[in-house]
């Protein structure tokens, strides 16, 4: 099976990055292949960026369909584009908070997410309500690091994140910490062994859903609002989106 992962912002190193934890847990025989839009912000750290990055995150989603992709990943925390995205294809498309917070209650009854700004916080707070999550969730926290730190500065950025999963261990009565970042998603091992406590992380849980979904024949649902979009014309700029 092939499985594309999709970094919603356009820094091909995290995309990188984000393919190689994919491989390190994808079984014998599933393909990941990971790819980011061609064009948008480096980084997604404002709803502004997320609004952006959803449309680059659908044209990925386009250029899957023909290369005949079995599920998609939206590999950035905000899950930008979701069930736009999920309109587009028949194949399962699974968005790395969603699938986080899954696995985070099979294995614990509370957690904390930790994240990177602040800022962004309120959007995994939205998250998940959204999803349902909220009263599994204590408390959302960031570490105060840009998302690009992550690339270039890459042990001070560890260190805060850890010191921050110890906070978390220590005030929020939690089992399980999330990790917020698509560009966390090389740092689990080191944040589990320095923590001691079970560490999920986005991109890899979703690469194991995306594996037994599509296993389990499961693709989107084409009954209801997550059939394909109707045909229509798009002016514009966006012309080549009509049909
Ligand atoms: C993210 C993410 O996962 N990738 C990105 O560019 N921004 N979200 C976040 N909260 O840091």
């Amino acid at each position: 099976m092939h499985i594309r992962l999709i970094n919603p912002n356009t820094t091909a190193s995290m995309t990188d990055k984000i393919g190689a934890a994919g491989k390190r847990v994808a079984a014998a025989g599933t393909r990941i292949s990971a790819t980011n839009p061609a064009a948008g912000p480096v980084s997604i750290e404002s709803h502004f960026d997320e609004a952006i990055s959803a449309v680059g995150v659908l044209e990925e989603i386009r250029r899957g369909e023909p290369e005949g992709v079995d599920a998609y990943i939206i590999a950035c925390f905000g899950d930008p584009g979701l069930l736009a995205a999920r309109e587009l294809t028949a194949a399962p498309v699974i968005g790395i908070a969603e699938a986080a917070f899954h696995l985070a209650t099979l294995i614990s009854t509370r957690f904390s997410v930790v994240t990177t700004l602040g800022r962004t916080a309120i959007i995994a707070e939205h998250l998940l309500q959204n999803y349902g999550f909220a009263h599994h969730c204590r408390k959302v926290r960031a570490a105060e690091i840009p998302v690009l730190d992550l690339e270039d500065d890459g042990a001070c950025a560890l260190n805060r994140i850890i010191d921050e999963c110890r906070r978390a261990k220590a005030e929020d009565g939690i089992g399980a910490i999330v990790l917020g970042c698509g560009g966390m998603a090389d740092l689990t091992d080191e944040i589990r062994e320095a923590v001691g406590l079970p560490i999920v992380e986005g991109v890899t849980a979703a690469v194991k859903l995306a594996e037994s979904l599509v296993s389990l024949r499961l693709g989107t649902s084409k009954f209801g609002d997550l059939d394909f979009p109707r045909p229509k014309v798009f002016t514009g700029r966006f012309d080549y989106l009509g049909s």
